[in-house]
């Protein structure tokens, strides 16, 4: 296959205005009709028209009503080229078969559980019928499906339903007519046997719009709390950016197999069920909080991808970086803002930047297509953060003004964002195309007799595949300094460049600011500072990069204690523990016995007894960094060595602090029935935080409170958090829960798939035996990537596992790919991710992994999305 650039980037010869089409829905096969308007883009043009189209059967074409014959087209296994063509617009007709029950891919139209729907982001539209599948050709649809009834009582397309009626032979029928335009992405199709949960939703200009959640009937009391997240989106999207949603109806369909999370097609989202379905017995908080940010997500895609939509796929976080950005505002409103940067942080950290330092990383638009969402979100962020809550609404405002109904690139985001605001932006659209994530150095002094504070930066972007040498960015450092009381200093004035800028506004000094670091090597000096300032430091992390500060070990002690930023206060503790599990790392390698610091348990002691704090931000701050974000700062990634250190710790601390521990568990603990609000899961996350450090003691007591704790649950956020407990540790008790635990939760396969999750996640040495076990286990299923998400993927996040030294991880990955590729090549390219990274770790391990690379590139007919990643990765 060959690789699309984005210089590559060419206008379409022929637009599409109106396309009409037909479904006659089978249980052998389906049968496609498309009538489509054509306009040329240049009169006159002679272009031949080519047209996409993957795994169709081509029934007939016809050009103004007349049947082309076999030499009027040509066709390959992708495209269909129509040389000859009137001069000005026309009508195209095609006529395709397709099989949709044998189609495993989940791309295009398929087959979940018995009912039909659709996927076509990001090119499945081209496995329904013969198209220009791209973004930037947008157009009026019709759809008018056919099938029937008893089988499929309900049809679903986008827009309003405008006609349904019963046909001959048990048959019924539905029209639907979309009148916003849409690129062929947007499309969406469901057919089944649904219930909806039926609810309105009232705009702020007074119009009323029907909402419906569709599940199987036995699903439907699970949607309520999907129908809260949509109207609270929905009001959050008006409130906090004017916007309104612009049909009178809203619906959201529930498919158990589904590649992604969700989908946006126009007002017909349809979603993963894991992201649709919960109840308080069935699913944890952490579900919960899903459900809210996806339904948030997909719901703000109406306005952020599909009323202004993408030129092309080089531009995928114009509306993912976006609306990944809008989502993570929503949820922050929702709840706790601090905790909720926190976690998005972290995931960033653990997943992102390993990635970005990796083969395959790429820029925010990357130059062939490569998907990129946490970053984008970043990059949108930092826009907010240069610009403030006002001068970013007076872009987008601008952007819709301009760009409302087109398909348009991350400059045109740029442009309105600058031009609503008379920004200066420097060099900030490097954002988009340099990839790594850059290391900013900064050092400190201070002059106590001119009463100066120096900050001097110095930044570095690795080099990356194809980007050996790199220029320096624009980072916006959001600041403070605190004085010895640990209060925020007034700051009047700053020196840079050459000049003196005066930050006192409205007559009042400021107490945080924003820096603009555009160079290689730039230095700040703050004036008018009485004494020898603590400075916190990109605050809010307000710039997704790596920080290295000269800030010593009491510094970052006095900041976890004293930053009125609250998202500083948790990374200084996260600065104290990296550094801490590194040294201890080093000492691992060298056989040398480990020895906690009892300043860092002191500190971490402080944090979990000072009753001031939010629970959730306590729970977030005795939580250790994750283990990917340590091996990522390592010279040779040692999986073991990580492992073993982060055990350590969490023993030593639980040792240390057994008393405050089970107090907090016994504090927090409730018998209250369960509500879905940000005090409550405040204080289950912090019970479970610190039962999970009690029980990873293995006491027989500790042991015991866990069982305790998992057979009093009321709720699932606590049941699986003991179960979790519990599983740390191999032993009788943890065979017995997980057997438990299944046979109390088979019937609901949302639920086994967490008890899948959590046994091939284990650090339990020799997992891999038992996770292929779980393989043939009834419940079990390749082609359904929920249960591959969760066993295969579950796996591969287990440092001593996946990784272990005899190769046996890669094996089982190796084989689980190549099975998996012939099923369903995206979930497979997923999968393959996992050995990306190979170069990172020691030499055994990367002849291991890399021998299972060339084994998937030697496969037959493997997948273009495997290949993709596996050449990539290897090159
Ligand atoms: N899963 C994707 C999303 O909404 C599809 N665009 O982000
Ligand atoms: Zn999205």
């Amino acid at each position: 296959p060959k690789e699309i650039f984005l210089k590559d980037y060419k206008m379409p010869d022929y637009y599409f205005d109106t396309v009409d089409l037909k479904f006659s829905l089978g249980e052998e096969k389906t049968i496609v009709s498309s009538k489509i308007t054509v306009v040329p883009r240049v009169e006159g043009s002679s272009s031949p028209l080519v047209l996409n189209g993957h795994d169709l059967k081509l029934v007939s074409i016809k050009v103004n009503s007349e049947e082309l014959k076999e030499e009027d087209y040509k066709i390959d296994m992708r495209h269909l080229t129509l040389p000859s063509l009137p001069s000005g617009t026309f009508t195209l007709e095609i006529v395709t078969e397709i099989y949709p029950q044998n189609n495993t891919s989940l791309e295009g139209l398929y087959k979940s559980s018995g009912n039909f729907c659709t996927q076509c982001e990001a090119e499945g539209f081209r496995k329904i019928t013969f198209y220009q599948d791209r973004p930037d050709i947008m157009a009026r649809y019709t759809c008018y499906i056919e099938a029937d009834k008893s089988l499929y009582p309900v049809l679903l397309s986008n827009g309003n339903l405008i006609n349904h009626g019963d046909l001959e032979g048990g048959k019924h029928y539905a029209l639907w007519e979309d009148p916003f335009k849409k690129p062929c992405y947007l499309f969406a199709l469901v057919a089944g046997q649904l219930e909806s949960r039926d609810d309105t939703f009232i705009t702020r200009s007074g119009r009323q719009v029907a909402l419906r959640i569709w599940t199987p009937a036995q699903d439907l009391p699970k949607t309520a709390h999907a129908m809260y997240s949509l109207k609270a989106a929905m009001k959050w999207d008006e409130d906090v950016f004017g916007l309104e949603y612009d049909l009178d109806l809203f619906n959201i369909v529930a498919v158990p197999d589904f590649n992604m999370g969700a989908m946006e097609n126009k007002s017909l989202n349809i979603f993963n069920s894991k992201l649709v379905l919960a109840s308080p017995e069935t699913a944890t908080d952490a579900d919960y909080a899903a459900i809210l940010g996806v339904i948030g997500h997909e719901y703000f895609h109406n306005w952020t991808g599909n009323r202004v939509t993408c030129r092309d796929w080089f531009q995928l976080s114009l509306k993912e970086g976006l609306t990944v950005f809008r989502d993570q505002e929503f949820s922050s409103d929702m709840g706790s803002r601090t905790v909720k940067r926190i976690a998005d942080v972290s995931k960033l950290r653990n997943y992102q930047f390993p990635q970005d330092a990796g083969p395959m990383a790429h820029p925010v638009r990357p130059h062939s297509y490569i998907k990129v969402y946490e970053k984008g979100a970043e990059v949108v962020r930092m826009y907010k953060t240069l610009l403030g809550s006002q001068g970013f609404r007076k872009g987008m405002d601008l952007y819709f003004k301009r760009h409302d109904g087109q398909a348009v690139t991350c400059e045109d985001f740029f442009a309105a964002m600058r031009d609503a605001n008379d920004a200066d932006f420097a060099n900030f659209l490097l954002w988009y195309s340099q990839a790594g994530t850059p290391s900013v150095k900064v050092t400190s002094s201070y002059n106590a007799e001119a009463h100066t504070y120096s900050l001097k930066f110095s930044q570095e972007v690795p080099p990356t595949p194809g980007q050996p040498m790199k220029e320096a960015m624009f980072i916006p450092v959001a600041l403070g300094l605190l004085d010895s009381n640990g209060k925020d200093m007034a700051l009047s004035s700053v020196y840079h460049d050459g000049k003196l800028q005066s930050l006192v506004s409205n007559d009042q000094p400021v107490y945080s600011t924003v820096l603009r670091v555009t160079k290689k090597e730039e230095e700040f000096v703050f004036s008018d500072i009485l004494e020898r300032p603590i400075p916190s430091l990109l605050r809010g992390y307000s710039a997704p990069i790596r920080l290295k500060s000269d800030l010593s070990e009491s510094d970052l002690f006095f900041l976890l204690a004293h930053d009125s930023d609250e998202f500083n206060r948790w990374e200084a503790g996260q600065v104290l523990a990296r550094n801490l599990m590194l040294s201890l790392v080093a000492d691992f390698q060298q056989n040398k016995s480990l020895v906690l610091n009892p300043t860092f348990v002191h500190g971490l002691r402080s944090i979990l007894c000072d009753s001031s704090l939010e629970k959730e931000f306590i729970a977030k701050a005795i939580t250790l960094p994750g283990e990917g974000e340590i091996m990522d700062m390592m010279e040779v990634a040692d999986p073991d060595a990580v492992h073993a250190v982060r055990s350590f710790i969490r023993k030593q601390l639980a040792s240390e602090l057994k008393a405050e521990f089970l107090s907090t568990v016994e504090k927090n603990r409730s018998s209250e029935e369960y509500v879905y609000n940000h005090s409550n899961m405040a204080r289950r996350a912090l019970k479970n935080v610190a039962l999970a450090y009690v029980a990873s003691l293995e006491h027989p007591e500790s042991t015991e409170l866990a069982l305790q704790e998992y057979k009093t649950a009321t709720n699932m956020t606590d049941q699986f958090a003991a179960l979790a407990a519990i599983a740390q540790n191999p032993g009788k008790t943890r065979d017995d829960v997980l057997d438990d635990f299944y046979s109390k939760w088979q019937h609901d396969f949302l639920v086994v798939n967490k008890w899948f999750t959590l046994q091939a996640m284990s650090n339990v040495p020799g997992n891999v035996e038992n996770v292929k076990k779980l393989l043939n286990h009834p419940a079990f299923d390749l082609r359904n990537p929920n249960k591959v998400y969760s066993l295969i993927g579950g796996f591969c996040g287990s440092p001593v596992n996946f990784h272990a030294k005899d190769g046996s991880g890669y094996k089982f990955l190796g084989e689980i790919v190549v099975q998996l590729d012939k099923l369903n090549p995206q979930v497979a390219s997923r999968m393959v991710s996992a050995f990306s990274r190979w170069r990172r770790y020691d030499e055994t391990r990367q002849n291991l992994a890399k021998a299972q690379l060339e084994m998937i590139m030697s496969t037959n007919g493997l997948s273009e999305n495997v290949f993709e990643i596996a050449s990539k990765s290897l090159a």
